[in-house]
């Protein structure tokens, strides 16, 4: 089935912001996300004209953050695209599984925080761009 783009979200992450000037403190609960966080890992020192992801995920839903600096999120269901940019470390962009993804166009000090819905499986994974397009018809 081909995933609507419509699926993908751009959630605001609480901030306190400190009244004495000390800054920014952001919160990740259990009420933001629609599963339980079974792993974390990052992204960073990526070169600017690299590009990370290039892949599916059979069943793994993902939020990613731009802690620091910017980067591209390209988001693909088979039949359309949506660019996403992020910069902010208060927003998170919540991918479902299903959808085709890329990271390009990082910034100098960019790091790509990732909050993942299972352990690491690559039976999980679609790499394949075909392959991708044949699993979104083969479950229509
Ligand atoms: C995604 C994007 C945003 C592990 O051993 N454990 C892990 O948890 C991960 C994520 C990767 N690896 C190994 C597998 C490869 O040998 O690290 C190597 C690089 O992984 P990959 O080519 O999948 O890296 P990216 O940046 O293209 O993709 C990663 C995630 O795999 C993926 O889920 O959405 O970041």
């Amino acid at each position: 089935m081909h995933k609507s783009l419509d699926s993908i979200q751009l959630i605001d992450i609480p901030k306190i912001s400190d009244p004495d000037g000390r800054g920014n403190l952001s919160v990740i609960e259990k009420k933001i996300l629609p599963y339980e966080i079974k792993r974390v890992y990052y992204l960073y020192d990526v070169p600017s004209d690299s590009s990370r992801g290039g892949h599916a995920h059979i069943e793994l839903q993902q939020f990613l953050i731009a802690l620091s600096g910017s980067f591209d999120v390209v988001l693909d269901n088979g039949l359309e695209r949506k660019v996403y940019t992020l910069n902010r470390p208060n927003k998170g962009l919540l991918i479902p599984n299903g959808i085709w993804r890329e990271l390009d166009n990082f910034s100098a000090g960019a790091v790509c925080l990732s909050l993942v819905s299972d352990v690491y499986k690559e039976s999980d994974y679609l790499r394949d761009y075909n392959d991708f397009k044949s699993y979104t018809k083969t479950t229509d």
